[in-house]
């Protein structure tokens, strides 16, 4: 093949996108409860090691190219779209007066807000340190982003304590940190309550993220379930305001199996809101988008989740790789991801009504015939073949993420 020029790359990536067939409509994708963060289509590749490789982009162009995907909800960051000095000030609230016209122009919700406390020099000894100004500092900004999530017409709120931890031992008593981290998230619920009755709109939902490893060496709430023995240890005035929102790759860093962490937030009933994305198990938060690494977990996890009725937002939080051009965000990473989501979950759909898997399970849990039930030899005896459907059923899987089950054989 002819090397290709830079004029001609851009039609040549919508020709091979468009030959992969399988899009769903804009009005189609907007059925979901799908939300695109600000954060991530306005990504420019950067990290640790890695120069940008694409340019700046703004909350106008992020809601205009996610309008016309089909993206229906938005969720930012405060400092995502107001600089940090004019937090809280007039500049803010113009911005956020811009932020409501381009939302409304393009028909796009605010679903979610979240505060960035892992960013700037200011966070240094985490949003919890042991300065009283810079826990007041916390306090400001939790609150703000509350008023903010309001005036947005947002349901909930997002709180990754990225640097909540340390890189050396000694100087952090962790006991007092989790304190000063409650009394924060207590101000942002009381400031809620407040501003709720006031606007006469209900309660925004208090989500916490965990994230294993990454941005600290020494992470104070590493897991969902860390987030969880903190919501109901006390420290909370409110925890019935407070849940998870678990990240699908946060959960595989650091080794769970996603599908039994998300299992544990849903008994708990704090299964609210849910980061969407793919990776790999003890790496960093490498951030793929859904499905591209491990689809046939992913399904398992969306059959959990629909035969559970989870009705909570769907958080596209990936990151386009550095490869992707800026209008390979829009052409190709965004409108890929959503319709992967989709197909998954109507897959998981289809797991539910299959009936080879459904007459599986119900046999299952029917189990063998009635032996004595103090003899083990002949409990196991009882059921030594029906429990070859364990296998069967993640078979029956993997056929119908890969079209079998409708017939699709391959031979040599
Ligand atoms: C950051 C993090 C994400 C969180 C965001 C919310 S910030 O990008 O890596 O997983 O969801 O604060
Ligand atoms: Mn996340
Ligand atoms: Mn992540």
């Amino acid at each position: 093949m002819k090397p290709v020029p830079a004029t001609k790359q851009q039609a040549l990536v919508d020709r091979l996108t468009k030959a992969c067939g399988g899009a769903y409509t804009a009005a189609t994708r907007r059925k979901y409860y799908i939300s695109g963060p600000q954060w991530a289509a306005a990504y420019q590749g950067q990290a640790l090691f890695h120069a940008p490789t694409r340019e700046a982009i703004g909350f106008e162009d992020v809601i205009r190219e996610y309008a016309k995907i089909g993206i229906g909800h938005w969720t930012t960051h405060d400092t995502d779209v107001i600089p940090t000095p004019a937090l809280g000030k007039d500049e803010q609230w113009t911005i956020v007066s811009l932020i409501q016209k381009s939302l409304k122009k393009h028909g796009l919700e605010c679903s979610m807000v979240t505060t960035e406390t892992f960013f700037h020099a200011v966070w240094a000894a985490s949003p919890a340190a042991e300065s009283p100004q810079v826990r007041e500092y916390a306090s400001f900004r939790v609150r703000n982003t509350v008023d903010v999530g309001h005036e947005l017409g947002a349901k909930f709120a997002v709180y990754w304590p990225g640097s909540l931890g340390y890189y050396t031992q000694g100087a952090v008593e962790e006991t007092e940190t989790l304190r000063w981290y409650a009394d924060a998230l207590n101000a942002a619920c009381e400031r809620d309550i407040e501003v709720a009755k006031k606007k006469k709109r209900p309660t925004l939902k208090h989500c916490l993220e965990a994230k294993p490893f990454e941005p600290q060496a020494e992470i104070l709430l590493p897991t969902s379930d860390a987030m969880m023995a903190f919501i109901f240890s006390g420290l909370l005035t409110h925890p019935e305001m407070v849940g998870l929102n678990p990240e699908y790759l946060h959960e595989l860093m650091w080794g769970a199996a996603p599908r039994a962490a998300l299992a544990r937030a849903l008994v708990a009933g704090k299964l609210w809101h849910f980061d969407i994305n793919d990776g790999y198990r003890l790496k960093h938060d490498v951030d793929i988008a859904i499905g591209l690494v491990n689809p046939l977990d992913w399904l398992n996890v969306l059959v959990l989740l629909r035969s559970h009725n989870y009705n909570g937002p769907f958080n596209l939080d990936y990151k386009p790789p550095r490869t992707t051009s800026n209008r390979g965000v829009f052409s190709v990473s965004f409108p890929t991801a959503v319709d992967r989501f989709i197909t998954l979950w109507e897959m998981a759909g289809d797991v539910i009504s299959d009936p080879i898997i459904k007459e599986a399970l119900d046999a299952l849990k029917a189990g063998g015939e009635p032996v004595d039930t103090r003899d083990a030899e002949a409990v196991t005896a009882a059921h030594r073949d029906l429990l070859t459907l364990h296998e069967l059923v993640a078979h029956r899987m993997f056929q119908i993420l890969v079209g079998a089950h409708r017939g699709r054989t391959f031979s040599a």
